[in-house]
Protein backbone atom coordinates (compact mmCIF):
# COMPACT_ATOMS: atom_id res chain seq x y z
CA UNK A 1 0.00 0.00 0.00
CA UNK A 2 1.31 3.34 -0.79
CA UNK A 3 2.47 5.22 2.41
CA UNK A 4 0.94 8.62 2.86
CA UNK A 5 3.69 9.39 5.42
CA UNK A 6 5.78 12.73 5.42
CA UNK A 7 8.59 10.48 6.85
CA UNK A 8 12.34 10.49 6.02
CA UNK A 9 15.39 9.65 8.42
CA UNK A 10 15.12 11.35 11.55
CA UNK A 11 18.35 13.03 12.43
CA UNK A 12 19.88 12.10 16.60
CA UNK A 13 19.48 13.70 19.08
CA UNK A 14 20.75 17.32 19.60
CA UNK A 15 20.54 17.10 15.70
CA UNK A 16 17.67 18.61 14.05
CA UNK A 17 18.35 20.32 10.79
CA UNK A 18 16.81 23.46 9.54
CA UNK A 19 14.23 21.96 7.23
CA UNK A 20 13.32 19.30 10.82
CA UNK A 21 12.73 23.04 12.60
CA UNK A 22 10.03 24.17 10.27
CA UNK A 23 8.23 21.03 9.69
CA UNK A 24 7.49 20.80 13.77
CA UNK A 25 6.49 24.59 13.69
CA UNK A 26 4.45 23.40 10.72
CA UNK A 27 3.01 20.46 12.48
CA UNK A 28 2.13 22.30 15.83
CA UNK A 29 0.61 25.65 14.19
CA UNK A 30 -1.80 22.54 12.31
CA UNK A 31 -2.42 21.34 15.24
CA UNK A 32 -3.58 24.56 16.91
CA UNK A 33 -6.11 25.27 13.88
CA UNK A 34 -7.67 22.45 13.34
CA UNK A 35 -8.35 22.85 17.28
CA UNK A 36 -9.77 25.60 16.33
CA UNK A 37 -11.64 24.62 13.25
CA UNK A 38 -12.95 21.67 15.50
CA UNK A 39 -14.16 24.25 18.00
CA UNK A 40 -15.78 26.18 15.63
CA UNK A 41 -17.96 23.51 14.13
CA UNK A 42 -18.67 22.22 17.57
CA UNK A 43 -20.33 25.71 18.24
CA UNK A 44 -22.05 25.73 14.78
CA UNK A 45 -23.95 22.56 16.44
CA UNK A 46 -22.13 20.44 13.55
CA UNK A 47 -20.09 18.16 15.67
CA UNK A 48 -21.95 14.97 17.38
CA UNK A 49 -20.86 13.86 21.12
CA UNK A 50 -17.78 15.85 22.54
CA UNK A 51 -14.77 17.80 21.16
CA UNK A 52 -11.31 17.78 22.50
CA UNK A 53 -8.41 20.12 21.92
CA UNK A 54 -5.02 19.33 22.69
CA UNK A 55 -4.79 22.92 23.25
CA UNK A 56 -1.25 23.06 25.67
CA UNK A 57 -0.01 19.78 24.23
CA UNK A 58 0.92 20.41 20.91
CA UNK A 59 4.73 20.06 21.62
CA UNK A 60 4.81 16.92 23.08
CA UNK A 61 2.53 15.20 20.68
CA UNK A 62 4.61 16.44 17.39
CA UNK A 63 7.67 16.15 18.89
CA UNK A 64 7.01 12.61 20.31
CA UNK A 65 6.04 11.15 16.61
CA UNK A 66 8.43 12.62 15.11
CA UNK A 67 11.00 10.64 16.99
CA UNK A 68 9.23 7.55 14.85
CA UNK A 69 10.08 6.14 11.73
CA UNK A 70 7.51 5.54 9.05
CA UNK A 71 7.39 1.54 10.15
CA UNK A 72 6.75 1.92 13.93
CA UNK A 73 3.13 2.22 15.25
CA UNK A 74 1.74 5.10 16.78
CA UNK A 75 -1.57 4.40 19.45
CA UNK A 76 -2.42 8.57 20.37
CA UNK A 77 -4.51 9.80 23.32
CA UNK A 78 -7.32 12.32 23.12
CA UNK A 79 -4.48 15.40 23.12
CA UNK A 80 -1.98 14.17 20.22
CA UNK A 81 -3.82 15.26 17.22
CA UNK A 82 -0.31 16.46 16.36
CA UNK A 83 0.94 12.90 16.49
CA UNK A 84 -1.47 11.97 13.91
CA UNK A 85 -0.62 14.83 11.43
CA UNK A 86 3.23 13.70 11.69
CA UNK A 87 2.68 10.29 10.75
CA UNK A 88 0.90 12.07 7.76
CA UNK A 89 -2.76 11.83 8.97
CA UNK A 90 -4.49 14.32 6.18
CA UNK A 91 -6.82 17.09 8.01
CA UNK A 92 -9.51 16.28 5.39
CA UNK A 93 -9.60 12.44 6.93
CA UNK A 94 -9.94 14.00 10.88
CA UNK A 95 -12.61 16.41 9.52
CA UNK A 96 -14.67 13.61 8.06
CA UNK A 97 -14.45 11.53 11.22
CA UNK A 98 -15.02 14.83 13.69
CA UNK A 99 -18.17 15.19 11.46
CA UNK A 100 -19.20 11.23 11.28
CA UNK A 101 -19.32 11.00 7.49
CA UNK A 102 -19.55 7.81 6.05
CA UNK A 103 -16.41 8.61 3.94
CA UNK A 104 -14.71 8.52 7.62
CA UNK A 105 -12.34 5.91 8.52
CA UNK A 106 -14.66 4.70 11.21
CA UNK A 107 -17.41 4.79 8.06
CA UNK A 108 -19.39 7.32 10.72
CA UNK A 109 -19.73 5.17 13.39
CA UNK A 110 -17.48 7.54 15.67
CA UNK A 111 -17.04 11.23 15.92
CA UNK A 112 -13.88 11.17 17.87
CA UNK A 113 -10.25 9.72 17.38
CA UNK A 114 -11.40 6.32 18.03
CA UNK A 115 -10.07 5.08 14.29
CA UNK A 116 -7.85 2.93 13.04
CA UNK A 117 -5.62 3.94 10.04
CA UNK A 118 -3.33 0.51 9.24
CA UNK A 119 -1.29 2.29 6.49
CA UNK A 120 0.03 4.75 8.45
CA UNK A 121 0.27 2.33 11.89
CA UNK A 122 -1.89 4.36 14.09
CA UNK A 123 -4.23 2.66 16.26
CA UNK A 124 -6.61 4.70 18.53
CA UNK A 125 -7.80 5.98 20.65
CA UNK A 126 -9.21 3.55 23.06
CA UNK A 127 -11.01 5.43 25.07
CA UNK A 128 -10.91 3.55 28.69
CA UNK A 129 -8.43 5.09 30.15
CA UNK A 130 -4.78 2.93 30.03
CA UNK A 131 -6.84 -0.16 28.20
CA UNK A 132 -4.31 1.07 25.22
CA UNK A 133 -0.93 0.06 26.99
CA UNK A 134 -1.48 -3.41 26.84
CA UNK A 135 -2.86 -3.51 23.59
CA UNK A 136 0.52 -1.45 22.43
CA UNK A 137 2.32 -3.90 24.72
CA UNK A 138 1.17 -6.76 22.43
CA UNK A 139 1.78 -4.81 19.35
CA UNK A 140 5.54 -4.35 20.47
CA UNK A 141 5.42 -8.01 21.04
CA UNK A 142 3.97 -8.88 17.90
CA UNK A 143 6.19 -6.73 15.74
CA UNK A 144 9.23 -7.94 17.45
CA UNK A 145 8.43 -11.78 16.75
CA UNK A 146 7.37 -10.57 12.97
CA UNK A 147 11.79 -9.05 13.54
CA UNK A 148 9.98 -5.70 11.95
CA UNK A 149 12.61 -3.63 13.66
CA UNK A 150 9.41 -1.00 14.75
CA UNK A 151 9.05 0.61 18.21
CA UNK A 152 5.54 1.50 19.96
CA UNK A 153 4.60 4.48 20.83
CA UNK A 154 1.88 5.42 23.29
CA UNK A 155 0.71 8.28 25.67
CA UNK A 156 -1.28 8.16 28.74
CA UNK A 157 -2.55 11.22 30.84
CA UNK A 158 -1.79 11.95 34.66
CA UNK A 159 -5.15 10.87 35.54
CA UNK A 160 -5.28 7.41 33.33
CA UNK A 161 -1.87 6.53 34.65
CA UNK A 162 -3.32 5.54 37.66
CA UNK A 163 -5.64 2.61 36.02
CA UNK A 164 -4.76 -1.07 36.78
CA UNK A 165 -4.17 -1.27 33.20
CA UNK A 166 -0.78 1.09 33.57
CA UNK A 167 0.89 -1.14 35.47
CA UNK A 168 -0.17 -4.67 33.80
CA UNK A 169 0.82 -3.16 30.74
CA UNK A 170 4.28 -1.62 31.18
CA UNK A 171 5.28 -4.35 33.47
CA UNK A 172 4.84 -6.96 31.04
CA UNK A 173 6.48 -4.53 28.88
CA UNK A 174 9.38 -4.40 30.70
CA UNK A 175 9.81 -7.76 31.37
CA UNK A 176 10.25 -9.12 28.15
CA UNK A 177 11.78 -6.10 27.32
CA UNK A 178 9.54 -5.12 24.40
CA UNK A 179 10.20 -2.19 22.13
CA UNK A 180 7.68 0.53 23.40
CA UNK A 181 8.16 4.16 24.63
CA UNK A 182 5.15 5.39 27.08
CA UNK A 183 4.50 9.15 27.74
CA UNK A 184 2.46 10.58 30.52
CA UNK A 185 0.78 13.79 29.43
CA UNK A 186 0.74 15.34 32.96
CA UNK A 187 -1.19 17.96 31.92
CA UNK A 188 -1.79 19.13 35.64
CA UNK A 189 -6.37 18.07 35.19
CA UNK A 190 -7.62 14.44 34.97
CA UNK A 191 -11.34 16.24 34.55
CA UNK A 192 -11.47 18.57 37.31
CA UNK A 193 -9.78 16.83 39.33
CA UNK A 194 -5.91 18.36 39.95
CA UNK A 195 -2.73 16.38 40.00
CA UNK A 196 -1.84 16.94 43.89
CA UNK A 197 -5.40 15.02 44.61
CA UNK A 198 -4.36 12.09 41.83
CA UNK A 199 -1.41 10.85 43.39
CA UNK A 200 1.39 11.32 46.26
CA UNK A 201 3.76 10.77 44.07
CA UNK A 202 6.18 14.15 43.31
CA UNK A 203 6.75 13.39 40.01
CA UNK A 204 5.19 10.20 38.05
CA UNK A 205 8.14 9.49 36.11
CA UNK A 206 9.82 7.86 39.40
CA UNK A 207 7.31 5.00 39.15
CA UNK A 208 9.69 4.01 36.15
CA UNK A 209 12.29 2.51 38.96
CA UNK A 210 9.32 0.07 39.96
CA UNK A 211 9.25 -1.95 36.12
CA UNK A 212 12.78 -1.34 36.56
CA UNK A 213 13.74 0.70 33.26
CA UNK A 214 14.38 4.50 32.88
CA UNK A 215 12.57 7.17 33.41
CA UNK A 216 12.55 10.54 33.04
CA UNK A 217 10.74 13.97 33.07
CA UNK A 218 10.78 16.68 30.78
CA UNK A 219 9.09 19.83 29.64
CA UNK A 220 6.06 18.91 27.18
CA UNK A 221 6.08 22.88 26.36
CA UNK A 222 9.60 22.80 24.39
CA UNK A 223 8.95 20.51 21.15
CA UNK A 224 13.00 20.13 20.77
CA UNK A 225 13.04 18.42 24.42
CA UNK A 226 10.55 16.29 23.47
CA UNK A 227 12.07 15.05 20.38
CA UNK A 228 15.63 14.48 21.45
CA UNK A 229 14.16 12.78 24.94
CA UNK A 230 11.81 10.23 22.75
CA UNK A 231 14.39 9.85 19.98
CA UNK A 232 16.88 8.68 22.40
CA UNK A 233 14.07 6.26 23.88
CA UNK A 234 13.12 5.25 20.52
CA UNK A 235 16.29 4.48 19.52
CA UNK A 236 16.74 2.60 22.74
CA UNK A 237 13.82 0.20 22.20
CA UNK A 238 14.96 -0.31 19.00
CA UNK A 239 18.47 -1.70 19.88
CA UNK A 240 16.44 -4.35 22.09
CA UNK A 241 16.93 -2.61 25.41
CA UNK A 242 13.24 -2.59 26.57
CA UNK A 243 10.86 0.38 27.46
CA UNK A 244 11.20 3.43 28.78
CA UNK A 245 8.96 5.95 30.92
CA UNK A 246 8.65 9.42 29.70
CA UNK A 247 6.41 11.57 31.93
CA UNK A 248 5.82 15.46 29.67
CA UNK A 249 4.50 18.23 31.27
CA UNK A 250 2.45 20.62 30.11
CA UNK A 251 -0.97 22.19 30.76
CA UNK A 252 -4.46 21.33 29.36
CA UNK A 253 -5.40 24.71 28.44
CA UNK A 254 -9.03 24.27 27.48
CA UNK A 255 -11.56 22.50 29.55
CA UNK A 256 -11.55 18.59 29.45
CA UNK A 257 -13.92 18.80 26.25
CA UNK A 258 -15.90 22.06 24.51
CA UNK A 259 -18.64 21.61 27.34
CA UNK A 260 -16.52 22.31 29.96
CA UNK A 261 -15.90 25.91 30.53
CA UNK A 262 -12.82 25.11 33.45
CA UNK A 263 -14.25 26.76 35.38
CA UNK A 264 -12.45 25.19 38.44
CA UNK A 265 -8.96 26.08 36.67
CA UNK A 266 -7.43 28.75 38.90
CA UNK A 267 -6.56 31.98 36.37
CA UNK A 268 -3.26 32.47 37.74
CA UNK A 269 -2.38 28.71 36.73
CA UNK A 270 -4.01 29.42 32.75
CA UNK A 271 -2.05 32.52 32.70
CA UNK A 272 1.31 31.24 34.03
CA UNK A 273 1.05 28.29 31.59
CA UNK A 274 0.10 30.68 28.88
CA UNK A 275 3.43 32.53 28.96
CA UNK A 276 4.77 28.94 28.24
CA UNK A 277 2.40 28.15 25.18
CA UNK A 278 4.61 25.54 22.86
CA UNK A 279 3.58 27.21 19.78
CA UNK A 280 4.80 30.77 20.69
CA UNK A 281 7.75 29.43 22.71
CA UNK A 282 8.83 27.71 19.05
CA UNK A 283 7.78 30.54 17.22
CA UNK A 284 9.91 32.52 18.96
CA UNK A 285 12.85 30.39 19.08
CA UNK A 286 12.64 30.35 15.15
CA UNK A 287 12.65 33.84 14.72
CA UNK A 288 15.24 34.54 16.97
CA UNK A 289 17.78 31.76 15.42
CA UNK A 290 16.66 33.19 11.94
CA UNK A 291 15.02 30.10 10.61
CA UNK A 292 11.06 31.50 10.21
CA UNK A 293 10.53 35.35 9.43
CA UNK A 294 7.24 37.46 8.97
CA UNK A 295 6.91 36.51 5.58
CA UNK A 296 7.49 32.59 5.87
CA UNK A 297 4.81 32.66 8.55
CA UNK A 298 2.66 34.06 6.68
CA UNK A 299 3.26 31.01 3.61
CA UNK A 300 2.72 28.68 6.31
CA UNK A 301 -0.23 30.32 8.00
CA UNK A 302 -1.48 30.66 4.14
CA UNK A 303 -1.16 26.95 3.31
CA UNK A 304 -2.87 25.51 6.53
CA UNK A 305 -5.64 27.92 6.14
CA UNK A 306 -6.43 26.80 2.53
CA UNK A 307 -5.69 22.85 4.10
CA UNK A 308 -8.04 23.53 6.50
CA UNK A 309 -11.52 25.73 4.49
CA UNK A 310 -11.20 22.71 2.01
CA UNK A 311 -10.97 20.25 4.29
CA UNK A 312 -14.23 21.37 6.13
CA UNK A 313 -16.10 22.02 3.01
CA UNK A 314 -15.12 18.75 1.50
CA UNK A 315 -16.27 17.38 5.02
CA UNK A 316 -19.27 19.59 5.01
CA UNK A 317 -20.68 18.38 1.70
CA UNK A 318 -19.58 14.46 2.21
CA UNK A 319 -22.70 12.40 2.90
CA UNK A 320 -23.88 11.20 6.36
CA UNK A 321 -23.88 7.30 7.11
CA UNK A 322 -26.95 5.37 6.41
CA UNK A 323 -28.48 4.05 9.23
CA UNK A 324 -28.95 0.37 7.52
CA UNK A 325 -24.86 0.52 7.54
CA UNK A 326 -24.74 0.87 11.35
CA UNK A 327 -23.60 -2.95 12.00
CA UNK A 328 -21.96 -4.12 8.86
CA UNK A 329 -18.10 -5.13 9.77
CA UNK A 330 -19.67 -5.53 13.42
CA UNK A 331 -19.93 -9.03 12.58
CA UNK A 332 -17.54 -11.57 11.12
CA UNK A 333 -19.54 -12.76 7.54
C1 LIG B 1 -11.29 3.62 32.81
C2 LIG B 1 -11.92 4.96 32.53
N1 LIG B 1 -12.46 5.67 33.55
C3 LIG B 1 -13.03 6.88 33.31
C4 LIG B 1 -13.11 7.37 32.04
C5 LIG B 1 -13.76 8.76 31.76
N2 LIG B 1 -12.73 9.72 31.44
C6 LIG B 1 -12.42 10.02 30.17
S1 LIG B 1 -11.16 11.12 30.04
C7 LIG B 1 -11.05 11.24 31.73
C8 LIG B 1 -10.00 12.14 32.36
C9 LIG B 1 -8.67 11.80 31.82
O1 LIG B 1 -7.69 12.59 32.44
P1 LIG B 1 -6.20 12.38 32.06
O2 LIG B 1 -5.86 10.94 32.02
O3 LIG B 1 -5.39 13.23 32.95
O4 LIG B 1 -6.12 12.89 30.54
P2 LIG B 1 -6.43 14.40 30.01
O5 LIG B 1 -7.87 14.38 29.57
O6 LIG B 1 -6.17 15.34 31.11
O7 LIG B 1 -5.49 14.58 28.87
C10 LIG B 1 -11.96 10.41 32.36
C11 LIG B 1 -12.10 10.27 33.82
C12 LIG B 1 -12.56 6.59 31.00
N3 LIG B 1 -12.56 7.00 29.73
N4 LIG B 1 -11.97 5.39 31.27
MG1 LIG C 1 -4.64 15.12 32.51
Amino acid sequence: MKSRSHHTARPDPGHLLPGDMLSLYHFLRLAREVDNAVLRLYKQGKIVGGAYTGRGNEATAVGSAYALEAHDYLLPMHRDLGAHFVRGQTVRNILLQQLGRAESLTRGRDGTGHYADPALRIYGNVSHLAAMIPVAAGIALGSRMKKEGAVTLTYIGDGGSNVGDFHEGLNMAAVMKLPLVLIIENNQFAYSTPIARQTAAEKLSDRAAGYGIPGVTIDGTDVIVVYDVCRAAVDRARRGDGPSLIESVTMRMDGHSASDDASYVPKALLAEWERRDPLVRFETHLIREGLLDESRKKEIEETIRTEIDEAVHAAEVSPHAKGTDAAKGVYAD
